[in-house]
C-alpha cells in the first residue's frame, strides 16, 4: 500500500478524550474514529489489525473443534424473556421495538439465541458434544463507556457454547477453550492469566477471567507472585485427550479476581501475593443447565430419558484486544505491533520522494516485496525525513526499510527494527531476503 494514497488520518497532538496510551495511539495513528460514546468506526490501518486478532482467534477455535457460525446482532425479548433473563439484565440491554411493536434487543450475549438454535436441531445425546462459535458485535450500554475499545459499548466479541450430556463431558469442552485461550493470547505475544472469577449475568460457578497485568486495566487482581515470571507457551495439544492435567498444571499458582479474592482464605502468603490491576481479555463459564433447562434445551439420553443439556459459555473481546495490545506493547514514539498482529509487516520509506533515483529503487523494492507476499506500507509521500520516521514510528510496524540517496549511492538500505531499535545497513538485495516469507 503506498501512504500517499491510504486512508490513514494521522493526528500529531495527544487527544485530550484519551485517557490511556492505547486510546491515544489509535486515535493519533488514524485507527478508530468515534461515532458516539463507546461507539467506534475503524478505519483501514485498525481494522487490519482488528482482522489479524479476529483470525488468530478463529484459528485457535477452529483448532479446538469449535465450529463458526453467526448469529443475528437483533434477538427477539421472547427468548430473553424464557430463560428469565429479559428483566434481569437491566438498563445495560438495548431494547428496541420493530414497526410491528414487536419487542427486540441488540444482543449483549447470544447464550439464549444458540440454545434455541441447537434444541431445535438437536435431538438425541448422540449428536453430542457440540461446540458453536461466532465473531459478532455485542451491544451493551454501559454506565460508563471509556478508555476507547477497551470498554466500549458497541464491541467485537468471540462467544462460543458448549453442549454435552453430562457434567464430566462439560467440564472436557470447558478445559479445551481454557486450553484454546492459552494459546490463543500467547500467539499475540500477550500474557493473559487465568483467574478464578465471579459470574455475574452469566450465572454458574466455575468461571476463569483471562487477565493482562496492565496499570490501565480495570480489574483489580490478585495473584502468586511466581506468575510475574511464568511465561504462558502456545503449547500444542490433542484435544481429544484429558486435558485435566494441562487445566491443572495452568491453575494450580493463585490467582483470582477482586470480586472473589477473600484475604481470610487466600492460600499465598500475604508477602508473595501480588496485588495488581488487569485487563479481561476472555472469560470461561461453566453453568450447566442455566438456559437448557428453562429452555426446554433436551436430548433423550441412553436410556431415553430426557436430559436437558450442560451448557458453558466462553468470550474473547476481539475489539478490547487491540487496546490490550497497545497497553502491553507501546513507547514513547507509537505502537510496537507484535508481528502476529501487525497491520503490515513492513514500512518502507522514501527518504528523499522527490529524488528520481530514491523514488526508482523504493518502487522497484515495493514491487518485489510485494510479489514475494510481503505486506509493505510504503510511505510514497513528499514529506520530510523526520516527519516520515515519526509517522512510521507511531504506527509501529515490527520492521522499517528506509531508502535514501547516501545509501543509494554505497548500494544500501537502513533497516530498522521497531522493538529494539536497532539499526543495520544491508545490501540492497539482501534487505528482499530477509522479509521474503
Ligand atoms: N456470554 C459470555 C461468554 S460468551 C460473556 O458475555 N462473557 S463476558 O461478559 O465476559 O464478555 C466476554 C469478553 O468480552 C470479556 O472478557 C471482555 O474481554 C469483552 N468485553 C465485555 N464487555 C466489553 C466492553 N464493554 N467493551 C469491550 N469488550 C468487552
Amino acid at each position: 500500500m503506498r501512504l500517499s494514497q491510504y486512508f490513514l488520518p494521522l493526528i500529531r497532538e495527544n487527544p485530550s478524550e484519551a485517557q490511556i496510551v492505547s486510546h491515544r495511539l489509535m486515535l493519533r495513528a488514524g485507527m478508530i474514529r468515534q461515532s458516539s460514546a463507546g461507539i467506534y468506526s475503524w478505519l483501514p490501518l485498525g481494522l487490519r489489525v482488528l482482522k489479524r486478532v479476529e483470525q488468530i482467534v478463529r484459528e485457535e477455535q477452529d483448532r479446538s473443534g469449535a465450529q463458526e457460525i453467526l448469529m443475528p446482532t437483533i434477538q427477539p425479548a421472547e427468548l430473553w424473556k424464557e430463560s428469565g433473563r429479559y428483566e434481569d439484565y437491566g438498563k445495560e440491554m438495548l431494547r428496541i421495538r420493530d414497526r410491528h411493536e414487536r419487542e427486540m434487543l441488540y444482543g449483549p450475549t447470544n447464550e439464549e439465541q444458540v440454545t434455541e438454535i441447537v434444541r431445535a436441531a438437536v435431538r438425541s445425546y448422540r449428536d453430542l458434544p457440540k461446540n458453536l462459535y461466532h465473531i459478532q458485535w455485542k451491544f451493551r450500554d454501559e454506565v460508563r463507556p471509556r478508555f476507547g475499545v477497551m470498554r466500549g459499548r458497541e464491541f467485537l466479541m468471540k462467544d462460543n457454547y458448549s453442549f454435552d450430556l453430562d457434567a464430566k463431558g462439560a467440564k472436557h469442552s470447558y478445559n479445551k477453550m481454557f486450553v484454546a485461550y492459552l494459546r490463543t493470547f500467547a500467539r499475540m505475544g500477550l500474557k493473559a492469566i487465568p483467574m478464578r472469577a465471579d459470574t455475574g449475568p452469566i450465572g454458574g460457578d466455575l468461571s476463569h477471567e483471562f487477565q493482562i497485568l496492565a496499570e490501565t486495566g480495570e480489574s483489580q487482581v490478585y495473584c502468586d507472585r511466581r506468575w510475574l515470571d511464568t511465561e504462558i507457551l502456545a503449547e500444542s495439544v490433542d484435544y481429544d485427550s484429558d486435558l485435566e492435567p494441562v487445566f491443572r498444571q495452568w491453575t494450580a499458582l493463585y490467582a483470582a479476581t477482586e470480586e472473589i479474592h477473600r484475604l481470610e482464605s487466600c492460600p499465598v502468603p500475604p508477602g508473595e501475593l501480588v496485588t495488581a490491576r488487569g485487563i479481561e481479555v476472555g472469560q470461561t463459564f461453566y453453568f450447566g443447565t442455566k438456559y437448557s433447562a428453562p429452555m426446554g434445551a433436551v436430548v433423550a439420553g441412553p436410556n431415553g430419558e430426557e436430559v436437558a443439556l450442560e451448557m458453558g459459555s466462553y468470550g474473547i473481546g476481539v475489539s478490547r484486544l487491540v487496546g490490550a495490545l497497545i497497553e502491553a506493547n507501546h513507547d514513547d514514539a507509537g505502537i510496537i505491533w507484535p508481528q502476529s498482529v501487525a497491520p503490515f509487516r513492513v514500512g518502507l520509506i522514501n527518504l528523499r520522494a522527490a529524488d528520481a533515483k530514491c523514488a526508482a529503487a523504493c518502487d522497484d523494492l515495493y514491487a518485489k516485496l510485494r510479489t514475494a507476499g510481503v505486506e509493505v506500507l510504503y510511505d510514497d509521500r513528499d514529506e520530510s525525513p523526520g516527519a516520515k520516521f515519526a509517522a512510521m514510528d507511531l504506527i509501529g510496524l515490527p520492521d522499517q526499510l528506509i531508502i535514501g540517496p547516501r545509501g543509494l549511492a554505497a548500494g544500501t538500505i537502513e533497516c530498522k527494527h521497531r522493538r529494539s531499535g536497532t539499526r543495520q545497513d544491508l545490501p540492497l538485495d539482501s534487505a528482499l531476503a530477509q522479509f521474503a516469507p
